[in-house]
């Protein structure tokens, strides 16, 4: 007889009876990004098809042009979760302000940050997208967090995780237990279990960076790439550069094959461009999870302090190995 394979709802039911006093309202909410996943793969299938390519006339906060697909995931993610019950407070990274949930409406103790639509560049010429989400807690009874309280260090995260729309869609995440992969079966509209306890290798030989902006770099970043382009005395052979211009679908290749991901600091922006709390910090999550590392070159990703919603950081992600000898470079020790 065929194997029944697990879904993500049976997966997450017995994860959740293996937790005294769960009470299902976070399954509930891993769930619903479950769906928002859908709704989102559903809308790229077609996407040339329905008038969804392309610009808005609008600018997000951080100055960038905003496609019709951000907007269209964004408003999924709300429309889903606004009125769910499992959260409290909604902050993306298209939106100026958190949205906080009214008093009278139904509301959960969990605050949800996301990035609905990563890899926005893609989006008009079918390459891969991505969202990601991080989920805290904030358990304070009836009251309801100040756009302040979200601001927490990716150590208080108690999940986080990304959907890849890539050749399949996939729901990837970790509760601090491991990392688990699902992929959407379209046939059936259920997300299978198909990657468990995800462990990253300690060493790859494939990078990602955006080496246009090669000579924004400090010294000890240009020397670190440099070093990635010398014959490995093993193999024989240099690093290879993979880089999608989506920063799920590069940190989802070096998870499972492993190797670094960087989007460093410049010389005349050292923060770098990536959101502290929509996409390293979960990233970081996940990678931890999965035995890699996550630094903004000086230090751990997860342990940084937000001042800001938006804040920006740079990010040096994967192999704990590669991770490693690129903040040697970056500290002049190399
Ligand atoms: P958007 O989500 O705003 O499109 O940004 C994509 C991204 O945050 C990340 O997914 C990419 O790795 C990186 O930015 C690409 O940036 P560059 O275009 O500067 O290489």
């Amino acid at each position: 007889m065929r194997e029944f394979p697990l879904t993500l709802s049976r997966f997450i039911i017995e994860s959740q009876a293996s937790h005294q006093g769960a009470t299902g309202e976070f399954s509930s909410l891993l769930t619903q990004i479950g769906l928002v996943g859908k709704l989102i793969s559903q809308d790229l299938r077609r996407a040339g098809l329905i008038n969804i390519l392309g610009a808005t006339d609008d600018t997000n906060v951080q100055g960038e042009t905003v496609k019709k697909l951000d907007a269209i995931a964004n408003d999924d993610f709300v429309k889903v979760f606004q009125h769910s019950g499992y959260v409290c407070a909604l902050a993306s990274e298209e939106m100026e302000k958190p949205i906080s949930i009214p008093g009278n409406w139904p509301h959960g103790k969990y605050m949800l940050l996301f990035d609905p639509l990563d890899g926005s560049s893609n989006t008009d010429n079918n390459m891969p997208l991505g969202a990601i989400f991080s989920v805290l807690k904030y358990d304070r009874g009836d009251r309801l967090p100040t756009d302040e309280e979200l601001l927490c260090r990716g150590t208080e995260q108690i999940a986080a995780g990304y959907l890849l729309y890539g050749s399949s869609t996939m729901l990837v995440y970790t509760v601090g237990q491991g990392v688990y992969g699902f992929t959407l079966e379209p046939g059936i509209g259920e997300y299978l279990l198909s990657h468990e306890r995800i462990t990253i290798p300690d060493r790859g030989r494939v990078y990602a960076a955006n080496e246009g902006n090669y000579h924004k770099w400090p010294g000890g970043t240009k020397k670190y790439l440099d070093s990635l382009k010398v014959s490995d005395k093993a193999t024989g052979r240099p690093y290879s550069s993979r880089y999608s211009g989506c920063l799920v679908a590069d940190v989802h290749r070096l998870l499972l094959g492993g190797g670094i991901y960087l989007y460093p600091g410049e010389v005349d922006k050292p923060e770098g461009k990536l959101r502290l709390l929509y996409e390293a910090n979960p990233l970081a999550f996940v990678v931890e999870q999965a035995g890699g590392k996550a630094s903004t070159g000086t230090s751990r990703i997860l342990e940084v302090e937000p001042k800001k919603l938006h804040q920006r950081v740079p990010l040096i992600i994967g192999s704990r190995q590669d991770v490693e000898q690129a903040e040697a470079y970056i500290q002049g020790k190399a």
